[in-house]
C-alpha cells in the first residue's frame, strides 16, 4: 500500500537532506516580511551573554506562538472536514427557488465537517456519540449550511435546555471528566428526568454512534424546515443524506480497541480514501410534505424528537455530495469554518421547531466569541463565493475593504438596493398567540417513536442496544438513577427494559414512569436499521492479511488482487515493518508491524502463517489478539492449514464456522472477498459473545 503521508509540500519525497530539501525554498522572514539570515539562534551580547531584548525576531516568532490557540467548539470540538461539489439529479424549481437544484447537473461547491458532540478537540475518533454532519454550500446566492447530525432526531425539543444537556454529558464540573462519554451519573440523571430525550436515547445506545467509518453514516438536517418555491409557495422538508457504499458500524469492545490502537481512525480513513484519489458520497434526499399532510400525521413535525417515517414520506433523491478533495491546513478550514443553521438562500426556509429557532442564534453568536472577530464570516473557509454588497463595516480584523464615501442607506450617493424581486422572502405563514412559556402537547408522546426505532432494529442490532445500556448505566454510580432509565424503557419495549435489568441485576423492575400519552405501536421502518441497510459488497473496505517469512506468495497475492477487484484496500501485516520474505523468495513490503496493526481497524481478515512462523508465534500476546479479535467481532477470516496452531492457541479451532473460509489456492481468495460484503458473520456473536 502506498505510503499515504508522503509531504504534501514540493520539498520532495523523503530522503533528502536538510540543504537538499532546502534548495529551492523561499527565504524564511517575520510576519511583516523581513528575511532572516539565522532561525537557530538568538541575539545574544557575547557568546555567552543575555539574551537582547533587541531581538525582535526571536520576539516575533515566540509572540506568534503564544497565540496560536483559540478557543475549541463548545460541542463538536473534534472534527475532520474536506472540499468537494453537489450535483443535482433533479430540477426541484417546482418547490424551490434554491439555487443548487434549478437545474439537472447543476453543481455547487461544498466544504463539509463530520464531528463529535461530547469530546474535547483532542479526545478520540470512536467515542460512543452522534456525529455532526454539515455542508456549506457556496452558492451564487449566498452560503447555505445545512447543520445536521447522523441521527434525525434529537434530545431535547426546546433551546433552553441545550445548555442543561451539553453540561450533563460533558466530564463533570468537579472532577473534569470522564471525556467524551456519557457513562456517567450527571448524563443519566439529566435524561432519566427528560423523558423527551428517550427517543434519541435508543439511538445513542444503537451502533449508529459507533460508525466503522464517516463515510459510512447518514447525515439528517433532523429539522423540519420549508422550501419555498419562484411563486412564494412553501412546503415542508426534511434532509437526508444516504452514503454509497451504505451503513455500517463496529461492536463496542472494537471500538474501544480502535480507540487505544488508532485515535485518529476516522480521520486516517478520510485521508487515505481522498488520498488513494477515491471520493466519498453520500445521496443527498428530501421528503417534501404539506402543512395539510402533516397536520395527519400522529406526530409534530415541528417536534425535533421525532421523525417522519420513510414509509409515511419517502425520501425523494435529489442530487449526489461528493466530497474529493482533503483541506490544505486543518487550522485555517476545519478550525475556523463556521457554520450555522441561520445561513440560508432564497428558496430555504424555517419552520417553528423551538429547537431550529433557537440555533438560528447560537451559531453566530458563539463564533464571535470562538473566532473573536465580527468579520469571521470574510475568513477564506467562511467566505462566499459571490458578491457581497451591503453597508457593514469596521470591527477587528476588517477583512473587506470598502471604498467610497457612503456606509448607509436610504442615500443619495449609490451603492448597494434592496430587491423585491431577487432578495431573500421569508415564507408566508401565519402565527399568533398569547405570550407563553409552555410545551405542546402535542410534542407530548416520549416514547411511540423511541419504541418504533427499537422494533425496526435486527435482532442483532437490539442485543448490541442493551450491551450498550448495560454498559453505560454500569458506570452510573447512584442506583436510583439506573432504575429511573428502566422505568422509561418499560414504555419504549417490556423486554428491553427486562434484559437491561437483568444485565444491570436489578432484584425487580421499577414502575414504568408515568407516561403523558399511551405509546402506540408504529409500523415497522426499515430504513433505521444499519444492517438492513448495508452495502452487500466489500467496496471502500479493508482487508488486513497476516503473514509470516514463508507464507504462500500466490494466496496473498489472490487475496490482494481480490480485494483489489472490488474496489477494497488491503494491507500486510508480518513480524518486521522492513519487509517480509515469502513463499517466492522475495522480500514483500509490509504495512504494520503484528501488534501495530490489530485486527480491529480491518474488516476482514485473512490469517495466512506459515507453518514456521505459525509455530513461532502460537504464544505471542498480539497474534493471538488478532485472531481472538477478528473471530470475537464476528469478521470474515480467510485461512490455510498452517494457521491451525494460532486458531488452536485461542480455543477457536473447534468453533469455525461459515464465517471462516479456508484457502488452499489463490482462486478461493474470489469467493472469499465476495463473501465479505456481507461485511459481518453475525450468526457467530452469540457464542462469540462480544460486542
Ligand atoms: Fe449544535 N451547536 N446546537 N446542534 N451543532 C454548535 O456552534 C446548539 C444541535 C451541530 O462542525 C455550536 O459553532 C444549540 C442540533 C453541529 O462547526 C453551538 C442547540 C444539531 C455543530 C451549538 C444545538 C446540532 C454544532 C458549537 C439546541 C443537529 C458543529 C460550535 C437548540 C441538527 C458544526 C458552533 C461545526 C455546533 C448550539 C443542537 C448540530 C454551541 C443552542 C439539534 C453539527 O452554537
Amino acid at each position: 500500500m502506498q505510503d499515504p503521508y508522503k509531504p504534501k509540500t514540493n520539498a520532495g519525497h523523503g530522503g533528502e537532506t536538510h540543504q537538499q530539501a532546502g534548495a529551492n525554498s523561499p527565504t524564511l522572514t517575520t510576519d511583516v516580511g523581513t528575511p532572516i539570515a539565522d532561525n537557530q539562534n538568538s541575539l545574544t551580547a557575547g557568546k555567552r551573554g543575555p539574551t537582547l531584548l533587541e531581538d525582535f525576531i526571536l520576539r516575533d516568532k515566540l509572540a506568534r506562538f503564544d497565540r496560536e490557540r483559540i478557543p475549541e467548539r463548545l460541542v463538536h470540538a473534534r472534527g475532520y472536514s474536506a472540499h468537494g461539489y453537489f450535483e443535482a439529479t433533479e430540477d426541484l424549481t417546482a418547490y424551490t427557488r434554491a439555487v443548487p437544484f434549478n437545474s439537472k447537473g447543476k453543481k455547487t461547491p461544498v466544504f463539509m465537517r463530520i464531528s463529535t458532540v461530547a469530546g474535547s478537540k483532542g479526545s478520540p475518533d470512536l467515542a460512543r456519540d452522534v456525529r455532526g454532519f454539515s455542508v456549506k454550500f457556496y452558492t451564487e446566492e449566498g452560503n447555505w449550511d445545512i447543520v445536521g447530525n447522523n441521527i434525525p432526531v434529537f434530545f431535547i425539543q426546546d433551546a433552553i435546555k441545550f445548555p442543561d444537556l451539553v453540561h450533563a454529558v460533558k466530564p463533570e464540573p468537579d472532577t473534569e471528566i470522564p471525556q467524551a462519554q456519557s457513562a456517567h451519573d450527571n448524563f443519566w440523571d439529566f435524561v432519566s428526568l427528560t423523558p423527551e430525550s428517550t427517543h434519541m436515547l435508543i439511538w445513542i445506545m444503537s451502533d449508529r454512534t459507533i460508525p466503522r467509518s464517516l463515510r459510512f453514516i447518514e447525515g439528517f438536517g433532523v429539522h423540519t424546515f420549508r422550501l419555498v418555491n419562484a411563486k412564494g409557495e412553501a412546503q415542508f422538508v426534511k434532509f437526508h443524506f444516504k452514503p454509497k457504499l451504505g451503513l455500517q458500524s463496529v461492536l463496542w469492545n472494537e471500538a474501544v480497541k480502535i480507540n487505544g490502537a488508532d485515535p485518529d481512525f476516522h480521520r486516517r480513513d478520510i485521508i487515505e480514501t481522498l488520498q488513494k484519489g477515491e471520493v466519498i458520497e453520500w445521496e443527498m434526499g428530501m421528503q417534501i410534505f404539506t402543512e395539510e399532510q402533516a397536520a395527519n400525521f400522529d406526530f409534530d413535525v415541528l417536534d425535533p424528537t421525532k421523525i417522519v417515517p420513510e414509509e409515511l414520506v419517502p425520501v425523494k433523491i435529489v442530487g449526489r455530495l461528493v466530497l474529493d478533495k482533503l483541506m490544505d491546513n486543518a487550522f485555517a478550514e476545519t478550525e475556523v469554518v463556521a457554520f450555522s443553521p441561520q445561513n440560508i438562500i432564497p428558496g430555504i426556509d424555517f419552520s417553528e421547531d423551538p429547537l431550529l429557532q433557537g440555533r438560528t442564534f447560537s451559531y453566530f453568536d458563539t463564533q464571535q466569541h470562538r473566532l473573536g472577530s465580527a468579520n469571521f464570516n470574510n475568513l477564506p473557509i467562511n467566505a462566499p463565493r459571490c458578491p457581497i454588497h451591503n453597508f457593514a463595516q469596521d470591527g477587528f480584523i476588517p477583512l473587506r475593504q470598502p471604498q467610497g464615501r457612503v456606509n448607509y442607506e436610504p442615500n443619495s450617493w449609490g451603492g448597494p438596493r434592496e430587491n423585491p424581486e431577487t432578495g431573500f422572502q421569508s415564507a408566508s405563514s401565519t402565527t399568533e398567540g398569547t405570550k407563553i412559556r409552555i410545551r405542546p402537547e402535542s410534542f407530548a408522546d416520549h416514547y411511540s417513536q423511541a419504541r418504533l426505532f427499537f422494533t425496526s432494529q435486527t435482532p442483532t442490532e437490539q442485543t448490541h442496544i442493551v450491551h450498550a445500556l448495560v454498559f453505560e448505566l454500569s458506570k452510573v454510580k447512584r442506583a436510583d438513577i439506573r432504575e429511573r432509565v428502566v422505568s422509561h424503557l418499560i414504555n419504549v419495549d417490556k423486554g428491553l427494559a427486562q434484559k437491561v435489568a437483568d444485565g444491570l441485576g436489578l432484584e425487580k423492575l421499577p414502575a414504568a414512569a408515568k407516561a403523558a400519552v399511551t405509546p402506540h405501536d408504529m409500523p415497522e421502518s426499515s430504513a433505521l436499521s444499519i444492517i438492513k441497510n448495508g452495502p452487500n459488497s466489500f467496496k471502500g473496505r479493508k482487508l488486513g492479511m497476516f503473514v509470516t517469512e514463508g507464507s504462500d506468495a500466490s494466496l496473498v497475492k489472490g487475496l490482494k488482487d481480490a480485494a483489489e477487484a472490488a474496489g477494497a484496500a488491503c494491507a500486510i501485516i508480518a513480524p518486521k515493518i522492513s519487509g517480509v520474505k515469502l513463499s517466492d523468495g522475495k522480500l514483500h513490503p509490509v504495512d504494520e508491524k503484528i501488534g501495530g496493526g490489530p485486527s480491529v481497524v480491518f474488516d476482514a481478515v485473512a490469517v495466512i502463517p506459515s507453518k514456521a512462523g505459525a509455530d513461532l508465534l502460537k504464544a505471542d500476546g498480539s497474534s493471538k489478539d488478532f485472531v481472538a479479535d477478528a473471530f470475537a467481532h464476528c469478521k470474515f477470516i480467510a485461512y490455510n492449514d498452517d494457521a491451525m496452531p494460532l486458531f488452536k492457541a485461542v480455543s477457536i479451532d473447534g468453533d469455525l464456522d461459515e464465517g471462516c473460509i479456508k484457502l488452499t489456492k489463490a482462486d478461493d481468495a474470489k469467493a472469499f472477498i465476495q463473501a465479505c460484503g456481507k461485511l459481518r458473520f453475525w450468526e457467530r456473536e452469540p457464542k462469540a459473545n462480544k460486542s
